[in-house]
C-alpha cells in the first residue's frame, strides 16, 4: 500500500555555465516558468550565483545560473568569473552554454580552447546546449555541432532554444539519466534560495542594464536599504540606492529632471510588484562611490565576493551525510 511513497526520487546540481550572453538566465527562467533570476540583451548581467530549483514528482533539480566566463579585468569581474568556476566545483553535472548565433562564442577556436581546458579540469559529466536554434537555419547548426564535438567528450549536444522552451524536454530527460538517486534537498514549494529583497535588487539593476547604455550598466549596482512588508495593506516599501563610479554617471541615471530614474523605478516597481503580487512603493537614490567594483567590500555586500556560497554548502554537507 506505501510502495508508491518509497518510489526513489532523483535530486542533483547543475551548474549553468558558458560565456555571457548565451542565455543561460533565460533558460533558468523558462524550466522553472517564472522569473528569479535577471536577463538583459547586454552580456554580464548576472553578477552572483542565483539558484533556480525545478521539481517533478520523482525528481528535483537544483540549477546553479552564473555569470558569463569572460576575460575579466577588474576585481568585480574576477569575483564574478571566479563565482561562475566555484560554481562547477558544487555541482553533479555541468551544462555548457554555447550561442550558435554568435561566431565568437559559437566558432571562434580560442574559445573553443579555453572552454576545453576549463571541462577538463572540471571533469565532471557535462552537456553541451546550443542555445537560440530559433535564429539560425538548421544547415548552420550542424558544423557548429561537429567542431564543438571535438572539444570535450560531452555527454550529449542539445540544440534548444530558451526562449522558446524548444529542445527542454530533451535537456530534462539528459539530466534525469545523469544526476543521483537520492532524497530531494529542498521543499517542494520553493523555487529559489534567492531571498525577495535580492530578486528586488537584481530587477532594479535589470531595469538600469535595460535602459542605459555604454558604460553605465557595469558600473552600477543596486543595494537594498530598507524592505517592509505590510500584509494589511497588502503593500512592500522598498528603498534603494543605485550605486554608479562618477558625478556623470549620476547625472545621466538621473535624467533631464529626473526622468530616467522615474523611469528606471516604474519599470523596476511593475515588475517587482507582478513577483511578489503585492503593490510596491518604490523610492530610489543615486549615489556615488568612486571604484567601488573595485572595493572587496562593497563586492561583499553585494553578495558578489565569494563567501556567499553558505546556503549551498549546507546543501552539499547534506549530500555528503545524507544520514545527518
Ligand atoms: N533568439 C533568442 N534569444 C535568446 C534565447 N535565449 C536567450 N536569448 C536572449 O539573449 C540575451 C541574453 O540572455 P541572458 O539569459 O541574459 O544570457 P546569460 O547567458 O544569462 O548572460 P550573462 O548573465 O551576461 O552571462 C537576452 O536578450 C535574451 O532574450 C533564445 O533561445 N533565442
Ligand atoms: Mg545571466
Amino acid at each position: 500500500m506505501s510502495g508508491n511513497r518509497q518510489k526513489k526520487t532523483i535530486c542533483g546540481l547543475v551548474a549553468l555555465v558558458g560565456p555571457p550572453n548565451t542565455g543561460k538566465s533565460t533558460l533558468l527562467n523558462r524550466l522553472l516558468g517564472q522569473k528569479i533570476t535577471i536577463v538583459s540583451p547586454k552580456p554580464q548581467t548576472t553578477r552572483n550565483r542565483v539558484l533556480g530549483i525545478f521539481n517533478e514528482p520523482d525528481c528535483q533539480i537544483i540549477f546553479l545560473d552564473t555569470p558569463g566566463l569572460h576575460q575579466a579585468r577588474n576585481q568585480l569581474n574576477r569575483e564574478m568569473v571566479k563565482t561562475a568556476r566555484n560554481a562547477m566545483a558544487e555541482v553533479d553535472v555541468v551544462a555548457y552554454m554555447i550561442d550558435v548565433t554568435v561566431p565568437t562564442t559559437a566558432g571562434s577556436s580560442g574559445q573553443r580552447a579555453e572552454a576545453a581546458r576549463l571541462l577538463q579540469n572540471v571533469g565532471l559529466p557535462t552537456l553541451l546546449l546550443c542555445n537560440k536554434i530559433d535564429r539560425i537555419e538548421k544547415e548552420k547548426l550542424l558544423p557548429i555541432i561537429a567542431v564543438w564535438q571535438e572539444v570535450y567528450p560531452f555527454k550529449a549536444i542539445i540544440p534548444i532554444s530558451a526562449t522558446r522552451g524548444e529542445g527542454l524536454d530533451i535537456l530534462l530527460k539528459q539530466l534525469r539519466h545523469l544526476l543521483p538517486q537520492g532524497p530531494k534537498l529542498f521543499p517542494e514549494d520553493i523555487p529559489t534560495d534567492a531571498s525577495e529583497r535580492f530578486i528586488s535588487s537584481e530587477i532594479i539593476r535589470e531595469k538600469i542594464m535595460m535602459f542605459t547604455k555604454d558604460e553605465l550598466p557595469y558600473a552600477t549596482a543596486v543595494i537594498i536599504d530598507h524592505f517592509r512588508e505590510n500584509p494589511v495593506q497588502n503593500l512592500t516599501t522598498i528603498h534603494a540606492t543605485i550605486l554608479v563610479e562618477k558625478d556623470s554617471q549620476k547625472g545621466i541615471i538621473i535624467g533631464n529632471r529626473g526622468a530616467m530614474l522615474q523611469k528606471i523605478g516604474q519599470a523596476a516597481r511593475h515588475t517587482i510588484a507582478a513577483m511578489l503580487g503585492v503593490k510596491v512603493l518604490l523610492k530610489l537614490w543615486v549615489k556615488v562611490q568612486k571604484n567601488w567594483t573595485g572595493n572587496p567590500r562593497t563586492l561583499r555586500e553585494l553578495g558578489i565576493r565569494e563567501g556567499d556560497s553558505r546556503q549551498l554548502s549546507v546543501v552539499s554537507n547534506q549530500k555528503l551525510h545524507p544520514d545527518n
